[in-house]
């Protein structure tokens, strides 16, 4: 008999082949590619004189050396700005390679494709770039002093200005009992997904058809892009993905150059061509995110009430803004979290400088904003001397106060309205899981032993499910199996197992009888991608109502085969029979047979399909108003996103001599609506603390003045290993469903990055009784604060 699967841990099905080395990534697809690789800028602002590749052209093994000189058409143009909004009144975006100038260390401004990557990369080293040198802006202070400008034609190196606002928060302050001014910062991080990006193509000459393989997070979009760019019509183009290490975000920014470059290159050549791009290629030319710098003022009451709101920040956009104002826009519109602020402001300059491009990752703003909004709540705490948990308790959105509408307004033009929660709740779960009401006593006992701890808290909201659409394609096989294909791709979030659940759920199959596939255009020519946790709510959505016009479709043909009302039947472990007379059924693969009027018929007993038949000659084919097979599609589009939340606590110890910070707990309580498949989301929650405690404590893009990136390496860039993520993530799950699609889903793939820089920062401050305004912050950063307050 079955269960429902739905809410059920079930064991990734992905992980075994996986973790046996089954996997098949871009690198391995073995096809006798050339080798691309990229000639790129050592410098961060410069003109391009003159490029000599002379010394390439002799060299044995090399088929061609590119530059921009050698695009044309549409490659010759800018790549595309994906999302274009009303503010963005400067937009910038790069060449697929330089045309006369380079904006940042790393950007491709020639390629050369060989036998192999030995001789590719040697020749890349034979190209002469003759450059004249133009000051780097390096940081947001310099990109504001705007004393030299990356782009000539933008001034003050602003690509945008956007204020989002509700009432006069001006006003709101200044009439408040209380204010207060704060400041606050935070560095540059970026995805560091374990495979870097990688693509392989192959032009089939005869037929005039291109076939690309990418490590992507949007197949759809980089063949859309491609087929563009080649000057091809869009089903010319086949992108698959095939197994994927990690994206974050960093594989959504389509098209990347060498997508587009190694595409052409297999166009031209008649030869298939691959490129895998190396981690320090992946430090200095994919992307970054999350610097920006904050002003905040804010009024409130004496119980810590906020009455007025009025944030002013600096977006680090790096050298160009191909993917919009995304991610300030989210931290704009979501800084303002589970609280409802009085009248408020949220200004923003997004700011040109000569470093990578900035594209979302993982959170997408929202760890920035969230960072901004909590501190400001524990200022105020600190500041009336009350209780940091009871300061929010009084500022929280209320259960029946949903739908909430902030006023504010996201990238894609919807409202930002919050459709459903229980924030109180969730605030005492928090508390209950990190015994915050006990924790004087804690330290006083730490204290006792010399030993120092801090605890600290944050909430978020994250918009999620984002739209426009996805779809989803059921096929019911003669054999019973259920082969099911979405178009968005999987990076390891486990789309796999969880899509499948549903299937399961609504076909009243069993689960091993389902078989997703993601990420492949041959498939599902429609889809939009994996980010912004919008897999499940958006192809969860998609896959529930296919599988349900599947259903439809198997009890319409199985009430004609067994004489009874579809009322009557139901699917329980893949076959259908009339309720209370189970004896009176038929297999979903028969009635697969049944739809299909040219078809092999499947012999249940001996598992093979033994006679070929074109059908019941008594009978016409398919029914006038039907289709052969057993197929069930369908799309869905939400009104606008859903919103997930969550709040964190964190314990933290820190070295009352080396200033060394250990994380002694931390916990999470998070809200995404129906959960699928906990065991799931809890690996994703995982997943996203280890990167919050990174953003929190490590990570960080050191440049130069002159826009060097010094630590473009895993020997410098330090990232959070199993010693430092705790051993256990306590997590307690609050599920208020989401009345905006069938399932009541939200998502949950980013939430676990959120708020982390936030909570880690508060129970830094708390042990530490020192304000910290900036993060990542390391042991020596704390060291010297501990020194500027001793002398101050
Ligand atoms: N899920 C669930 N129940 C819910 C919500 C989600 O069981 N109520 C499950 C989903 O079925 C899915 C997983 O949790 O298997 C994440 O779902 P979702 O929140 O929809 O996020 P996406 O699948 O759209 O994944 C994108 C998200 C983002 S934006 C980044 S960045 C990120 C992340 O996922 N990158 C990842 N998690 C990652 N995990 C891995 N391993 N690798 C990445 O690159």
């Amino acid at each position: 008999m079955s269960t429902k699967l739905m809410g059920e841990a079930v064991q990734r099905v992905e992980d075994d082949r996986l973790v046996r080395g089954g996997g098949q990534y871009v690198d391995d697809i073995d096809l006798g590619a050339l080798h691309l690789a990229v000639v790129r800028s050592p410098h961060a602002h410069a003109r391009i004189r003159s490029i000599d590749v002379d010394a390439v052209l002799d060299i044995e093994g090399v088929h061609a050396v590119w530059t921009y000189d050698d695009l044309d058409g549409a490659m010759a143009e800018p790549l595309p700005l994906l999302i274009p909004h009303p503010t963005l009144t400067h937009g910038r975006t790069q060449y697929a390679l330089a045309r006369d100038e380079v904006n940042y260390v790393g950007e491709a401004i020639a390629i050369v494709v060989a036998d192999d990557r030995y001789v590719a990369e040697d020749a890349v080293g034979r190209v002469v770039v003759d450059f004249e040198l133009l000051p780097a802006v390096v940081g947001v202070e310099a990109a504001r002093a705007a004393e030299n400008l990356v782009h000539d034609d933008v001034p003050g190196n602003i690509a945008a200005r956007s204020v989002q606002q509700n009432g006069d928060a001006e006003a709101g302050i200044k009439a408040a009992p209380h204010s207060l001014s704060l400041d606050f910062d935070i560095e540059r991080s970026a995805c560091m997904p374990m495979e870097g990006r990688g693509v392989t193509a192959r032009w089939d000459t005869a037929n005039g058809r291109l076939q690309v393989w990418t490590s992507t997070q949007t197949s759809t979009g980089v063949r859309a892009a491609v087929a563009a760019k080649l000057g091809l019509d869009l089903l010319q183009v086949d992108v698959i993905t095939p197994d994927v290490g990690g994206g974050f975000g960093v594989k959504i920014n389509h098209p990347w150059p060498e997508e587009l470059l190694v595409s052409l290159a297999a166009q031209r050549l008649g030869r298939p061509v691959k490129f895998t791009e190396d981690r320090r290629e992946h430090f200095i030319s994919s992307a970054h995110e999350r610097a920006q710098l904050h002003h905040v003022d804010v009024g409130f009451d004496d119980e810590g009430r906020l009455l007025g709101l009025d944030v002013r920040f600096w977006h680090d956009h790096g050298a160009y803004t191909p993917y919009g104002l995304i991610v300030p826009i989210n931290a704009s519109t979501q800084l303002v979290g589970p609280y409802k602020t009085g009248p408020y402001r949220v200004t923003f300059d997004s700011l040109y400088t000569n470093t990578v491009i900035v594209t979302p990752y993982r959170g997408a703003g929202r760890p920035q904003g969230c960072f901004v909004m909590e501190r400001t709540m524990d200022a105020i705490a600190a500041y009336l001397g009350k209780d940091r948990a009871d300061v929010r308790e009084v500022n929280l959105i209320q259960p029946d106060e949903f739908p909430y509408d902030h006023g504010l307004v996201f990238q894609d033009g919807r409202e930002t309205i919050y459709d459903s929660g229980d924030f109180p709740t969730m605030l005492q779960k928090i508390k209950t899981l990190v015994s915050w009401d006990d924790f004087e006593s804690y330290r006083a006992e730490m204290a006792a032993q010399g030993r120092r701890v801090g605890i600290g808290l944050a909430a978020y909201v994250e918009g999620t499910g984002a739209g426009p659409y996805e779809g989803a394609h059921v096929n019911i096989e003669s054999s019973g199996k259920v082969k099911v294909a979405t178009g968005l791709t999987s990076q390891g979030q486990g789309h796999q197992t969880a899509f499948a659940q549903i299937v399961a759920d609504e076909l009243g199959v069993p689960f091993e009888d389902v078989e997703i596939t993601t990420g492949d255009t041959r498939r599902m020519a429609y889809a939009v991608g994996t980010f912004a946790s919008r897999a499940a709510v958006m192809s969860g959505s998609a896959i529930h109502l296919a599988a349900k016009r599947a259903k439809e479709k198997v009890l319409r043909l199985a009430s004609d085969a067994l004489e009874a009302d579809p009322e009557d039947l139901q699917i329980v472990d893949g076959v259908v029979s009339v309720k209370g007379s189970p004896g009176t059924s038929i297999s979903l693969g028969t009635v697969a047979v049944l739809s299909n009027p040219l078809r092999y018929a499947f012999d249940e007993a001996s598992k093979a399909a033994t006679q070929f038949s074109v059908g019941d000659a008594s009978k016409p084919p398919v029914a006038e108003d039907d289709e052969p097979g057993l197929e069930g599609k369908d799309f869905y589009s939400p009104v606008r996103s859903t919103f997930a939340s969550g709040m964190h606590a964190v314990i933290v110890e820190t070295d009352p001599d080396t200033a060394e910070i250990t994380i002694l707990k931390y916990a999470v309580v998070h809200d995404c609506g129906t959960v699928i498949n906990p065991m799931i989301v809890e690996g994703q929650i995982h997943g996203g603390v280890a990167q919050g405690i990174g953003g929190a404590l490590y990570e960080k893009m050191a440049y130069d003045e002159s826009g060097q990136l010094l630590n473009a390496s895993f020997m410098d860039f330090l990232m959070p290993y199993v010693t430092e993520v705790p051993d256990s993530i306590d997590i307690d799950h609050l599920e208020t469903p989401s009345p905006l699609n069938p399932l009541g889903i939200k998502g949950a793939g980013e939430a676990g990055v959120i708020p982390g820089s936030a909570a880690i920062a508060a129970a830094i401050e708390d042990a530490e009784g020192l304000p910290i305004t900036a993060m990542p912050i390391s042991p020596s950063e704390l060291f010297e604060l501990r020194a500027q307050h001793a002398v101050a």
